[in-house]
């Protein structure tokens, strides 16, 4: 797998392509963002889940490769929506631990954004949790370098890892994500839905946008809303969708 992504990267990136997200107001069902997600066609094997590829590139070292790619690709394509979304409208675009920790990262997304002619107010980086729960000096150095581009920056599945509230503090982020692990039992776990309550409350006084993700019905999602989310993805609200079915999709939400 590792030698047919390399090849893919340097030689077929045309099987290499990306889907988009959509993130909604739940009150008003409007777009907030989109989330970019890999999609890799392999010419034998068909599609490769991006878990498997992204874990190949992360063992091989291709994962840099492959973040540039994926970030390319996002910010041409945000380029082109400007002018059809909102002032507001952000992309997320996920991020590797591995990325992070690369000397010369925050430079490559600073030049990736210049190329692109996005700004960067317009990119929301989204990192998993247990990366984030990191002492590492320069990691935590990178992030708020990012943040001083104006770039977002977004923990993703969170409540999976173990920090807590007030770690996140310390951390230079505007969006966390309540994974879907959570969100799938909130209707009949009185745990989780307990959990999601706590976490939007202590967050609902702070700057910090809530996105619960996963939310594949409505009752999950009048639940959401009864515990105060605000901001809502899953297959409810919208499937991840190739770029030109997405903005038909979305334009009447805008
Ligand atoms: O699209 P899907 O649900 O199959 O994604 C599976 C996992 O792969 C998710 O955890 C998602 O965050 C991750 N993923 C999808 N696209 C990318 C990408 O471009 N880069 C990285 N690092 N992870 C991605
Ligand atoms: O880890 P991350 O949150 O980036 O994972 C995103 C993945 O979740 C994508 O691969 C996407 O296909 C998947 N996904 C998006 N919405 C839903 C949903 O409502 N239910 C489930 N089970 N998966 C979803
Ligand atoms: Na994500
Ligand atoms: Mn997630």
């Amino acid at each position: 797998l590792v030698a047919d992504l390399a090849a893919a990267l340097h030689e077929h990136p045309s099987q290499l392509s990306l889907v988009y997200q959509p993130v909604l107001d739940l009150r008003s069902r409007t777009l907030t963002s989109a989330e970019a997600l890999l999609r890799w066609h392999h010419p034998e094997r068909g599609d490769v889940s991006p878990a498997e590829a992204v874990a190949a590139a992360e063992r091989s070292g291709l994962i840099h490769d492959l973040g540039r790619l994926v970030l390319d690709l996002a910010l041409a394509q945000t380029a082109a929506w400007i002018g059809h979304v909102g002032p507001a409208y952000r992309t997320h675009v996920n991020v590797s631990a591995l990325e992070l920790q690369r000397p010369g990262y925050v430079e490559s997304v600073a030049d990736a954004l210049d190329r692109s002619g996005t700004p960067a107010e317009m990119l929301l980086l989204e990192i998993t949790e247990t990366a984030l729960l990191t002492e590492d000096q320069h990691v935590l150095t990178t992030l708020y370098r990012l943040r001083a581009l104006g770039v977002g920056l977004g923990i993703d599945d969170f409540g999976t890892g173990y920090s807590s509230i007030a770690q996140l503090h310390r951390l230079p982020v505007d969006t966390v994500k309540i994974d879907r692990s959570l969100v799938r039992d909130i209707a009949t776990s009185a745990t989780d839905f307990a959990l999601i309550r706590t976490v939007l409350g202590l967050l609902g006084t702070t700057q910090v946008t809530v996105v619960a993700e996963g939310i594949e019905d409505a009752v999950q999602a009048s639940h959401l809303q009864a515990v105060g989310a605000v901001f809502g993805q899953g297959y409810l609200l919208g499937r991840p969708m190739r770029p030109e079915v997405f903005m038909p999709a979305v334009a009447p939400l805008i």
